[in-house]
Parts: C-alpha cells; structure tokens; sequence
C-alpha cells in the first residue's frame, strides 16, 4: 500500500496539470499502465544514447563511444558520431513535416467543384500560384489548383535548382545561404542526402555533417512546411481569431465522445464535417447520447480549434490519459506523435482506438483506412463506428476531471498583423500594414517576440517548462506566440484569454493587448504551421528593410522531444533566430557538436541554439539575448 501511495506520487510529479494528476490516480486504480508509471521503470537512461555516441549505422556496430574505444570499429570518432546521428534526427524531422505537406498537396490535386474536398481560398490560391510562377490568368480555380499542387509536388524531387520558396526570406539571408552553400533544393533530395552521407564510410567531417542539416532543415521549414501551411489554408480556411476551450474537461457528459490525435488536416477535417451531418447526429440520439463532441489531441488538436474552435482535449503527455477518462468513443489517429501503446489501453476500456493511416498502422489497433478520395464515405463509416460504440460506454468506469480553460486561438499571420492594425485579414506586405506591429516593437513598449513551441517531454514535469517560460516572459513584456504542444499547454492554463492579460504580462504588454484585442499569448497553429513564424520574420525583416537575425526575436522549445522539433529548432537558427532548448539534444558526446551548434554557429549564420535545463534561467536568458539586440534594431529602424 505505501509504496503504491510513492509511485502515484512519482507520477504526479511528473506533471503540474492537475487534471493529469487526477488521471494518474485513476490509472493506478483501474491497473492501467502510462508514460509515466514507464517512466518510473527507467532509473537510469541509456548515457551513450543521451550523449548521441552509440552508432548502429553497420552491421559491425553497435559502437559506443567511451574512453577505452574512443573510436568505433571504422575508426569513426566522436565528432563523427553525434554529427551523423543528429543529421539523422533533422532528416527524419523534414520528413515527417514534409510527407505531410505531400499528402495535403496530393489533396489540392484532389479538389474539385462540389467535391469532398475544394478550394476555400481562392485568393490566397491565386496569391500563391503567382508566387511559384504559375500564371493564374485566365484558368479556372480548380484548373489553377491542379497545376499548382504539380509545381509543389516537383518542390519534392525536382531535378536541378534550390527550393523555390526561399524567396519570401529576405534577400540578404538568401545571400548567406547561398554563400554557404546551405540552400536547400528538392526536399526529397535533401532528405536522402542526409541519409547517403551518414551512411558508413561517407561524410565523417562534422561542419560538414551540421551543414547537411542545416541544409536538410531549410528543406522542412521554408519548402515542406511552408507547402504543409500555405495548401492547408487554401483547402481549409486560413485560420481567423476563435473561441475555444482546453484540457480534459471538455470531454462531455452524455455525448459521443471523439477524440481526433495525430497531425494531418485532410483527415481530420472530414471526419468535422461528418460529424455536423444530420444523419450523424440523429444516429447519437438513437443510441441515447445527446450529441457529438469532437475534441483534438497535439498538432490535429490545434489545426481543428483555430479553424473551427474545436476544443483541445490534451497535449502529447495527456493521449493516454484522455482514454483513462472512460468517457471517449473513439480515438481516429492518423501520423505521428501517436504512442504505441494506446490499443492495448483502450482495450481496458471501451474506446475504439482507429487507424487511418497506411503510413502509420499500430498492432491492436483497428484499421479503417482513410483515402482522400473516398474521403467523406470513409469518415462517415468512422464516426459511425464510434457512435455505434457508445451503447458500450460503462458508467462506473467514467471519470471525467473538472478543470478546462477557455482561450481565443487561430491567429494566422494575417490575424497577427492585421489585429495590430485593427483590421483582420488583410494584405500583410505593405509596410502601411506591418508597421503597428514593428512601432510597438521599436519603441520597446514590446520587448521582443518569442515563439515558445514544441512538445512534452518526460525529462521535464508536463507543461512545467513551457508555463514557467512563457509566464516569465510575458511578464516582462516580451510577447508570446506559439505552436503545437506548448500551445495545448497555454491555452489549457488561461494564457490565451484575453481578459488575463492584466494577471499575467507586464504593463507594456497588456496594454497593447488591450488596445489590440489579442491574448498575451498567441496561437499560431500545429507544428508545420511554424513556417508562420518565419514568413512573419521575413515579412517584418523586408519592410524594415533587414535580416531576420537583426530582429528582437527568438525561438524557444522548452520540452522538446520529437525529430521533428530538432528538425525545426535547426531551420529557426539557420533563418538567424537564436534557439533556446529545455532539453540537451543527444549531442554532448562531441565538445565540438556543442561548441558548433551552442555558438560556433553565431558566426556563420548569427544565430545559435542555447541550452538550460532550468526554465527560470531559460527565460532570463532568452530576454537577456533580445535586450542584446534592441539597440543596434532600435537603430536600423
Ligand atoms: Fe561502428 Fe562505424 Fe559501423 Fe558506426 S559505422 S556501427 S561506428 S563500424
Ligand atoms: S504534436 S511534435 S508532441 S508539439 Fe505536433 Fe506535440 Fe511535439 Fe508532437
């Protein structure tokens, strides 16, 4: 009995989200097993793979880097190793962000007059066509779709010339790249570059194994995620300003509860719009439930509340918890950030835990696969599959806890510039239109802006680092912007209602969010949708006629975890923002991966990443850093 009582403790404090902690309660309860009571199973991580010196990359392997075998059985060094492992991490990062942005691009192909899936931004689709050099005189909306989705999709694995959306940096940062030699070309091929050159017996230079990332990550930030964000918008709506609510209270009593978890829109979006069916809801009221309530789970969780104010059930550690509530019908997953172990979970329950994907098939789960062009008929047979499955919900197994937060959130670029002007939607590359923006800025009535992302990580309590963070730098005036897994955190907490801006930012700050209307803390999206961040650098960078290395901004990912976010923390400091981590990436086997990535980088692309795993100092360093930058940016300007 007391050494239950210290484990439950142990898992408790492995997060600060009290509805988790509750959950965690029940879990011991019902016998049920979570991240964190594995967590707890693991007394002492792996040091070679903390420090990135374990290479498999052959068969002769594995090769552990220690002071007896300070080289591996090739003769690759330390250096070598980290080098080839992170360049590994950033490749699988890109592709992950990428093939996303493939599948949405494949579903513009798709979109036709009246079908499952159409152009819901003609304008921006013309915009956009005229930027990658497709001429929209004269074509039909779909017309232009098609042929821009092909130019995209060539942005994959076209044959010669570098990425064409490195055009939106400014052009003295596309200069840098150039010089170099880090501008990334065909995604694909970047991808399997990485791949080519890390394999044994290539690239054992470790500049040259950063650069190939560095490289590698562009390809993610300003080519696949850029495509992922611009076609998203296109087909679904560029986000606009949205009431929603968070955390696991928003499951409902007496509703079928569906849970939506992973990453990728196309999905998602239909199985929304077959939930609003009348066919759909009449068949929960014939079951006995009141309605449907759809709730999200990571970066889907986002991408459906800033488009249609879907409520944010949990973050990336709350996945298992939210099938612990009994209360949920259905998890639909489709790519990414999913754990493995939720089948077995949902088995002590009565959730249907779905598959979607091909890409992303788990053992116990069941399959039902999604295809985009039978995309509506499959997403009816899915949500009736969890209707049909709430007549097995059982009461006594039902806790659901009570604490949710309300937040607006969806604050595309366009949201962002224009409520500084007071105007939503509108053009955002005329300095007319930026300049509130960069006013408040200079004058330092804003300190700076920091895009506070990223997910959860068990080497760090749940959500502790980014509130810890982000409060801190609201405080002192510094505005908040932010994406994914630290934007479920946020918003669960308060920090995107606009009536606690006077509690929690500096009188500067709130002040500005008062005249503005906006949240001290901004919701910009899921993981992909961090291209917003950079397009909104460029766009201020060019009206100001600057760098974006010059600008009072920076990056920070307090609880990263995944490939994705080494992938994206790497194309931020290549763009020239300064990258603060709450967690050491595996690289610390090589004094001089740290000393490259940790401040060696400063000189080539004036910007590097920083690392402290205390998050009050996180936070001081990263305002220390922009107050750096003030006066020689107070002086540009
Ligand atoms: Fe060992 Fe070299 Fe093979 Fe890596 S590539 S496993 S270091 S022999
Ligand atoms: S979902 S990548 S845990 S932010 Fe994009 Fe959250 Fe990180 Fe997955």
């Amino acid at each position: 009995e007391k050494k239950d009582i210290n484990v439950l403790e142990q898992m408790q404090n492995m997060t600060v989200d009290l509805n988790s902690k509750v959950m965690l309660e029940k879990a011991e309860k019902d016998g049920v097993e979570t991240m964190y009571k594995r967590k707890l199973g693991y007394k002492v991580q792996c040091g070679f793979g903390l420090q990135g010196v374990c290479c498999r990359n052959c068969g002769m392997g594995p090769c552990r880097i220690s002071a007896k075998t300070p080289r591996g059985l090739c003769g690759a060094d330390e250096h070598t190793i980290v080098g080839r492992n992170f360049a590994r991490m950033c490749a699988a990062g890109t592709a992950a962000h990428s093939d996303h942005a493939r599948d949405i691009t494949h579903t513009l192909a798709l979109t036709c007059p009246g079908g499952d899936y159409q152009v819901k931004e003609p304008q921006k689709l013309i915009e956009f066509a005229k930027f990658m050099d497709v001429n929209p005189e004269g074509k039909d909306i779909y017309e232009l779709a098609h042929e821009v989705a092909e130019v995209c999709l060539m942005e994959f694995g076209k044959p010669f010339g570098v990425s064409k959306l490195l055009k939106r940096a400014p052009k003295v940062r596309q200069e840098l790249w150039n010089k170099l030699g880090i501008e990334p070309r065909a995604i694909d091929r970047e991808i399997a570059t990485v791949m080519h050159s890390t394999h044994i017996g290539c690239t054992a230079d470790l500049d040259s194994l950063i650069h190939m990332s560095m490289r590698c990550s562009m390809a993610d930030g300003w080519a696949g995620s850029m495509i992922g964000t611009m076609i998203s918008d296109i087909l679904f709506g560029t986000p606009k300003p949205v009431h929603t609510e968070a955390n696991l209270n928003v499951l409902a009593g007496n509703n079928v509860n569906i849970i939506l978890h992973g990453h990728e829109p196309t999905l998602s979006e239909m199985i929304v719009a077959a939930s609003e069916l009348p066919e759909m809801q009449e068949l929960a009221k014939e079951v006995g439930a009141d309605g449907i309530t759809l709730s999200g789970i990571c970066c889907t969780g986002n991408e459906l509340t800033m488009r249609h104010g879907v409520k944010i059930a949990g973050d990336f550690h709350q996945q298992e918890l939210a099938i612990i509530t009994g209360a949920v019908e259905a998890m639909i997953v489709d790519v990414q950030c999913i754990f493995p172990a939720l089948p077995e979970l949902s088995s002590h329950y009565h959730t249907k835990f779905i598959t979607t994907s091909p890409k992303a098939r788990i053992t116990g789960a069941t399959h039902m696969e999604f295809h985009e062009d039978t995309a509506m008929a499959d997403a009816k047979t899915i949500v009736r599959e969890a209707i049909m499955n709430f007549k097995n919900r059982d009461a006594s197994k039902v806790l659901v806890p009570d604490l949710k937060s309300e937040g607006m959130v969806g604050y595309a670029e366009e949201a962002i510039v224009g409520q500084l002007n007071n105007v939503v939607n509108t053009q955002i590359d005329e300095m007319d239109t930026i300049k509130p923006l960069v006013d408040v800025l200079a004058s330092g009535v804003i300190r700076g802006v920091v895009g506070v992302v990223g997910c959860n990580n068990a080497k760090t309590p749940s959500n502790h680092n980014h509130l810890t963070i982000i409060k801190e730098l609201i405080k002192n005036d510094f505005l908040v912007v932010t994406t994914g897994c630290g934007a479920s955190a946020a918003c669960k907490n308060g920090l995107m209602l606009k009536e606690n801006a006077p509690k929690y930012a500096g009188k500067g700050l709130a002040t500005v969010c008062q005249l503005v209307d906006i949240p001290p803390v901004i919701h910009l999206g899921s993981c992909v949708d961090n291209s917003r961040i950079l397009n909104v650098c460029s766009i201020v960078a060019n009206a100001c006629d600057m760098d974006i290395s010059d600008l009072p901004v920076a990056g920070c990912a307090p609880e990263w975890m995944s490939e994705k976010a080494i992938a994206i923390g790497t194309y931020v400091v290549s763009s020239g923002i300064d990258t603060f981590l709450g967690v050491m990436p595996p690289v610390t086997g090589s004094s001089k991966a740290v000393e490259l990535l940790c401040g060696g980088l400063k000189d080539q692309v004036g910007a590097c990443f920083f690392v402290n795993e205390d998050p009050v100092e996180l936070a001081k360093m990263i305002m220390d850093d922009i107050e750096s930058k003030r006066p020689a940016f107070e002086e540009l300007y």
